[in-house]
């Protein structure tokens, strides 16, 4: 059952609200935001995919060369060693491309409709060779200490997770890769369980395993260990092919509520939810059946990637989840979920 009350205004942000940020390139996509409250605003890091002007018969895309300058790769359309049947990766010569670049951008609001970016923030590109394909998908937990963004490192040899800390957003403290590959959707708790952090993770696994969700603890947020597994994909369901975590677990009265997202074999995402212990997060208490959230609404049907709903940031108001979503891999959106209704579907 679809709960999720779309805001009227979507889709909020679209490309070509912005202008493209790499010279020599256009904004494709507008992805996945994290979010944050700062001075009395709603700020979404956004994901920002680029790519220069495609022209007939090539397919072309940005990548950082070794001196970390932007380089433009271009293939031949008809070449027999080019698979390019899917919009985000392409395979050539058995190796795989983004056909974009993604980094990280800023827009703030005070309405949570009209976004707008402050000169002030700088743009979190890519750095080195790890990232060299891009950084994409950032979950912001705000913590005691300041803000923690987790988000997905791309390159020619892996896709993990990288950690940087900021208390302020205009200077960053670059801590790495803390889940090596294949690692991808991490979400920290905003708060220790004891005395450790805790962590969602996907890592994949091609043969034993698959695309599962799965819980880590740390004493430092950069060292991670007592790994488990705690929710797997399901057969002929609508998370059937791969879930992976959201943003932050919510802490409830009855628990850590994770809103994640699935997808079936047709690469149809949705959002689902999950219940953890409050002590004991690798217990989990509950899990939706149904989706709590489907791509239904035109701009979630249709885009760079439709039927695509992916969530990984919000903020509460109350028992209000004041989501924000990239639907089609092409748009930003916002929804409301409320979290009394989505415990009662947990019963
Ligand atoms: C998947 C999708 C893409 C993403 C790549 C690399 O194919 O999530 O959007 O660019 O993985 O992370």
């Amino acid at each position: 059952m679809d709960i999720a009350k779309r805001n009227k205004y979507n889709p909020l942000l679209t490309p070509s609200d912005l202008k493209a940020g790499i010279k020599g390139m256009q904004i494709s996509c507008l992805l996945n935001p994290g979010v944050f409250r700062m001075e009395g605003k709603t700020w979404l890091v956004l994901r920002v995919a680029e790519r220069p002007l495609q022209i007939e018969g090539k397919i072309s895309f940005p990548v950082y060369n070794k001196n970390g300058d932007i380089e433009v790769l271009s293939f031949d359309k008809n070449d027999p060693q080019l698979d390019a049947s899917d919009p985000r990766v392409i395979k050539f010569k058995g190796r795989n491309y983004l056909t974009t670049l993604s980094y990280l951008r800023l827009v703030c609001s005070r309405d949570d409709v009209h976004f707008y970016e402050d000169p002030a923030y700088p743009p979190i590109f890519g750095k080195g060779f790890q990232e060299s394909f891009g950084i994409e998908d950032c979950r912001v937990a705000t913590m005691e200490d300041g803000y923690y963004l987790t988000f997905t490192e791309v390159s020619p040899v892996a896709v993990g997770v990288g950690l940087i800390a900021t208390k302020d957003f205009k200077t960053f403290e670059r801590k790495g890769m803390i889940f090596p590959p294949h690692n991808k959707d991490c979400a920290l708790f905003q708060e220790k369980i004891g005395d450790m952090y805790y962590a969602l993770h996907r890592p994949s696994s091609p043969e034993l395993g698959g695309n599962y969700i799965w819980l880590a603890e740390s004493p430092d947020r950069l060292h991670w260990g007592n790994h488990k597994c705690i929710a797997t994909t399901r057969e002929g369901n609508w998370d059937s092919a791969r879930v992976g975590a959201g943003a932050a677990p919510i802490k409830t009265d009855e628990g850590w509520l994770e809103i994640y997202h699935g997808a079936d074999s047709d690469n149809r995402y949705c959002l689902g939810a999950l219940l953890l212990d409050s002590e004991d997060p690798s217990k989990v208490i509950a899990r939706t059946d149904e989706p709590i959230m489907e791509p239904i609404a035109d701009y979630e049907r249709k885009g760079f990637f439709g039927n695509v709903v992916f969530s990984n940031g919000y903020y509460m108001d109350g028992d209000t989840v004041k989501m924000f979503y990239g639907a089609s891999d092409e748009v930003i959106c916002s929804a409301e979920l409320s979290v009394s209704r989505i415990l009662k579907l947990l019963k």
